[in-house]
């Protein structure tokens, strides 16, 4: 059938809005009617030429919601009609990664994904005759997709697709850093480095699990405004310290009998080497847990000395803030619902499909939060 979709015909240029061709779901598939999609800086890197491991031409997008039209043989977990959270981390509850019960990344159909295709190495999409590649397994930048039963997330029906998309990729990632990935208790001290869509949404998760300081960092003074917004408790600009930024932010989390100081848990938001030995050294020694959140640029890497982790620091990554999508996701649909997190003031920009183009350029200047492209 006929699709509309942006295309990424080819690294560093435009998305072209077009029409496309996609087939039905095949076994173990559905076809969803995506609502809406926010932009995040994945696509972006992708679409760039950046990423080593992108393909061209493709449907880029991975943070939508939708509604199911149609399935393939052997879908039992989701029918017509449903509504739901595209994956870009499935979760089939059957590989030794699931079992394992200790990761959130699924292998099921890891290595097709990361091809651009189907579990059966094929793709749905073609424009003109030619294949064109998914992108994350989820392909959202299109008003059609199809997707694997075990990249989607069942939801509720009365939640807004414009809002809940975001938690397709930003919110979970945030949230799920805080909750999953840190495990962070009342009464906790923790540092938030870059206050964009994703470390707003790890201070909201600091806030929901009751952490005491929320020492938000980022050299945008702009952000001061917005990271209160959402509950962080205090706001250093590093171009306004003076001297060193870690010690400066040590000293900050010093309180009564400790004298140490540093925080219980930090987290790198901005993809920033430079930041992420920050984030790490400005923890507390012998239990201080850093988690990495931002995705740095290809080939780069981390530096710090040994010493401090052998006095008990910790450096930990998270994919998805450790959620398992199809269990976690519709959670996070329903504390939404409750209002026990906020999504509507981090989406600062909608537009239709064919104003695309104009997201990213919101995103790159940094004018943004989020964009959702409403259908
Ligand atoms: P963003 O660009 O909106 O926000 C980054 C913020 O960092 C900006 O406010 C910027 O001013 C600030 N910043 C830049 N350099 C800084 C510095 N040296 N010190 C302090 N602050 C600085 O980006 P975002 O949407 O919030 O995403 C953040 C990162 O998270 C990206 O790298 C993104 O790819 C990554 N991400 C990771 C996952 C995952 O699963 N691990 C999921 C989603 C996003
Ligand atoms: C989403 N991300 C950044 C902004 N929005 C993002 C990017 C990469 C990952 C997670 C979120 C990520 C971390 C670890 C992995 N990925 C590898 C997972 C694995 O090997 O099992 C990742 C993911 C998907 C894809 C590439 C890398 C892909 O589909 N192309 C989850
Ligand atoms: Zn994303």
């Amino acid at each position: 059938m006929d699709v509309r979709a942006a295309v990424a015909l080819e690294a560093g240029k435009p998305l072209e809005i077009t029409t496309v061709q996609l087939d039905g779901p095949q076994a173990g598939e559905v076809m969803v009617e995506i609502k809406a999609t926010g932009i995040c800086h994945t696509d972006e890197f992708t679409l760039s030429g950046a990423d080593p491991e992108g393909l061209f031409p493709a449907v880029l997008g991975h943070e939508g919601a939708g509604v199911v039209v149609d399935v393939g043989p052997g879908v039992t977990s989701v029918k017509t009609g449903d509504h739901v959270i595209p994956l870009y981390t499935p979760e089939c509850r059957t590989c030794p990664s699931c079992l394992s019960r200790k990761t959130n990344l699924c292998t099921a159909i890891r290595a097709t994904q990361g091809q651009g295709l189907m579990p059966d190495g094929s793709s749905r999409f073609s424009l003109e005759g030619k294949p064109l590649f998914h992108y994350m397994g989820t392909s959202t930048f299109a008003n059609y997709t199809v997707l694997p039963e075990i990249a989607v997330a069942k939801i509720r029906e009365d939640a807004p697709f414009d809002k809940v998309c975001y938690i397709g990729c930003g919110v979970t990632t945030g949230i799920g850093a805080v909750i999953n990935t840190a495990q962070v208790e009342p009464g906790a001290k923790a540092i938030v480095f870059g206050l964009g869509g994703i470390g707003l949404n790890v201070i909201q998760g600091l806030r929901l699990v009751g952490a005491e300081m929320i020492i938000g960092v980022d050299i945008n003074p702009a952000k001061k405004e917005w990271g209160e917004r959402f509950g962080m408790t205090h706001f250093v600009n590093p171009n306004d310290v003076e001297g060193d930024l870690v010690p400066y932010l040590v000293d900050m989390t010093k309180k009564g009998a400790d004298q140490i100081g540093g925080a219980d848990y930090t987290f790198d938001c901005t993809g920033n080497v430079t930041v992420m030995r920050q984030a790490l050294e400005a923890c507390h020694r012998g239990w201080g847990q850093s988690i990495i959140i931002g995705v740095a640029p290809a080939g780069a890497e981390i530096a710090t000395r040994p010493f401090q982790l052998v006095t008990g620091r910790v450096w930990k990554g998270t994919a998805f803030g450790g959620a398992r999508g199809r269990t976690d996701v519709p959670r996070i649909v329903d504390w939404y619902m409750d209002g026990r997190i906020e999504i509507d003031p981090m989406i600062t920009h909608t537009m239709p499909l064919t104003d695309i183009n104009n997201g990213f350029d919101l995103m790159h200047a940094g004018e943004s939060i989020r964009s959702v492209v409403v259908y």
